[in-house]
């Protein structure tokens, strides 16, 4: 049997019939089933060279440039919304919808809204296909370029219709840039809803479903990473006894091949894909990468916890990425790669603020207009992206896509902290592990919405996307403890490489270096690395970092590993403060637990 490109791939019938009244509702002018093949995909490349989306790059094979809509750069926080029952399951910091209102109104707003276009239907994985946690979704979508991003991002394509077979369970997720196009009107590069009022990013926790009006950009549109992997999948596992979490995935190899993996938690801005990847300077230890966003953890036959990195590509921040900072990015970006918003070269190569190369005499910007670097404009959006296979990564882990998972030996949580808190903090147990990711913040940085300089709680680096009500989540991470023996959870630390001195220097030298502080979390876990224990948690004892050959001096190096006691007062006040809006959905544990700190402060 062979099929044409774009025929019905499945037997399904639910999922058939679900697509039939897709398409009557959006009233497409055809519908493309994709297999994610490679001549489907040099089909849809195709396509978007003509049509003014994707320029191809001759400097790089298999990559290709696209420039968004300039109202078109970023997840819309604001325009994001949680269906639950009622606004107290979707709890204080999410935006809550009436589930019955809200489909009243999408069903408005989806109807029509594919004319003219295309309607591709995404089959795709999150997590390898035979994991014990994989999720099935089919993302309906209006963009070839969503097609192409998630052809990346997740597993996607035929053995994912093949492995959902006659009656297997799915997260609809539907997706239209809301543009119709009508008899004779041209198309744009970038279609979308002009509006921002009119955008919609709509989360059905219960159902579950995911609906997303208005946007074609990145976290708006690829619905498999931050709807369902995080928001969906973070109330599914609340459900179900796992966790859904913000968090890179590495491994950490000593020099006698010792291996530990490592989950982390940052908000945004502290440079997560490049702690993934990490080069350590430390002679002998390896990092390796098996995820740069997304954990999914869940507790294996052992007792252990188990983490696995449901995405198969790195959808990450283009400036700032340099040989210098992250050189195994550099590399995983030179082919089959989807650039979105960064400057295109004479040579038809790609640049970006702060890329480690010297910048082209002359260039076409993110905004698609000539360009100089004396210009006193940014070339790239500060957000613009790349999309790139975590298999060209060169250390990626072999088991990065293990359907088991991996072993954790740790969980880090950290944020962009000037003072106070210091290089690295080890929790006395799981309860103090759970404060701590409760208390994670970060300064934000200019590039970041509003201020810059001011102190953002985001626990667990989970804000914008926890699936439900935030206190309630705090819970489930401490029910672990009853999941399973204590002893086998893994060791919690919060760190910290944005410390500044009195001159407002950073204090650590930071990349490749935090090896240092790895390398003392792997010897706690061995138990021998040494520790003293402040009121504020475990923190590595006068001579237990190995900090051979930098030239930090020891008043710094003191500095980094002592406690600020009036700093700590202030900062409990803080998390207080932010503890008060979570009212009785907050645990008591958490209360006890800032209670105790304060007690331990006031001792000293
Ligand atoms: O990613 C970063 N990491 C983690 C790396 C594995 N960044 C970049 C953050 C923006 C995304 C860092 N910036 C890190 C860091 O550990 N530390 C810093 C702060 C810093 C910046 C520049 C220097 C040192 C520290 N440069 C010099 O001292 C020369
Ligand atoms: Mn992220």
């Amino acid at each position: 049997m062979t099929r044409a490109l774009g025929e019905k791939n499945t037997t399904h019938k639910k999922l058939v019939s679900w697509i039939d009244e897709m398409a009557k509702l959006c009233e497409p002018a055809k519908v493309f089933w994709c297999d994610g093949s490679e001549m489907e995909n040099k089909r849809l490349c195709d396509l978007m060279i003509e049509s003014g989306t994707f320029t191809p790059l001759k400097k790089r094979p298999g990559c290709y440039l696209a420039r968004s809509h300039p109202s078109d750069v970023a997840r819309v926080e604001d325009r994001t919304f949680i269906c639950a029952r009622t606004a107290e399951e979707a709890g204080p910091t999410n935006h809550w919808a009436d589930p019955g209102a809200m489909k009243e109104k999408l069903m408005g707003l989806f109807k029509g809204c594919m004319k003219g276009r295309t309607m591709f239907v995404i089959p795709f994985a999150m997590g390898p296909l035979d994991s014990p946690i994989c999720k099935i979704g089919i993302e309906v979508t209006d963009s070839p370029y969503v097609v192409a991003n998630m052809r990346i991002m997740t597993t996607m394509g035929q053995k994912v219709m093949d492995k959902l077979g006659a009656d297997g369970t799915f997260v609809p997720c539907m997706h239209s840039v809301g543009a119709p196009l009508h008899p004779g009107q041209k198309d744009v590069p970038w279609p979308c809803e002009p509006d921002p009022k009119n955008k919609y990013i709509v989360h059905f926790p219960d159902e579950p479903s995911i609906w997303s009006y208005g946007s074609g950009y990145g976290g708006n549109a690829l619905l498999g990473k931050k709807c369902l992997a995080l928001r969906i999948a973070s109330a599914v596992a609340r459900r179900e006894g796992w966790m859904a979490e913000h968090m890179l995935i590495l491994c950490l190899a000593s020099p006698e091949g010792k291996k530990h993996y490592v989950a982390a938690a940052f908000p945004s801005a502290c440079g997560k894909t490049n702690l993934a990847m990490m080069q350590p300077t430390l002679p002998g230890w390896k990092v390796t990468t098996l995820g740069d966003d997304i954990a999914w953890i869940r507790v294996g036959k052992d007792g252990r916890l188990y983490a696995m990195n449901p995405e198969t590509g790195f959808f990450g921040v283009a400036p700032g990425t340099s040989l210098k900072s992250n050189p195994n990015a550099m590399a995983s970006i030179s082919k089959n790669t989807i650039f979105t918003n960064v400057v295109l070269t004479p040579d038809g190569d790609v640049w970006w603020e702060d890329m480690g190369v010297p910048a082209p005499e002359r260039g076409i910007d993110w905004e698609g207009n000539e360009w100089t670097p004396g210009s006193g404009k940014k070339g790239a959006h500060p957000n613009s992206r790349f999309t790139a296979p975590a298999s060209q990564c060169p250390v990626i882990d072999p088991d990065w896509q293990n359907p088991e998972g991996v072993p954790l030996s740790a969980i880090l949580f950290g944020g962009r902290r000037p003072s106070t808190i210091p290089l690295v903090n080890e929790a006395f147990d799981w309860e103090h592990g759970v404060f701590m990711g409760s208390a994670c913040g970060s300064e934000t940085t200019a590039a970041a919405l509003g201020k810059a300089g001011v102190l953002r709680r985001d626990p667990f680096a989970m804000l914008p996307f926890c699936g439900y009500n935030m206190g309630d989540y705090f819970a489930h991470w401490l029910s672990f403890p009853q999941r399973t023996d204590r002893n086998k959870l893994p060791k919690v630390y919060f760190v910290n490489w944005f410390r500044k001195g009195a001159d407002g220097k950073f204090l650590w030298p930071g990349y490749g270096e935090n090896s240092r502080v790895l390398k003392w979390i792997c010897e706690r876990i061995a138990g021998a690395g040494k520790a003293q224990r402040t009121p504020i948690g475990s923190l590595p004892a006068g001579d237990a970092l190995d900090l051979s050959g930098l030239n930090l001096s020891p008043q710094d190096a003191q500095a980094l590993t002592s406690v600020d006691k009036e700093g700590w007062k202030k900062e409990i006040e803080d998390v207080e403060a932010n503890y008060k809006k979570f009212g009785s959905h907050l645990p008591a544990a958490l209360g006890e637990q800032l209670r105790q700190l304060r007690q331990r402060l006031e001792q000293e």
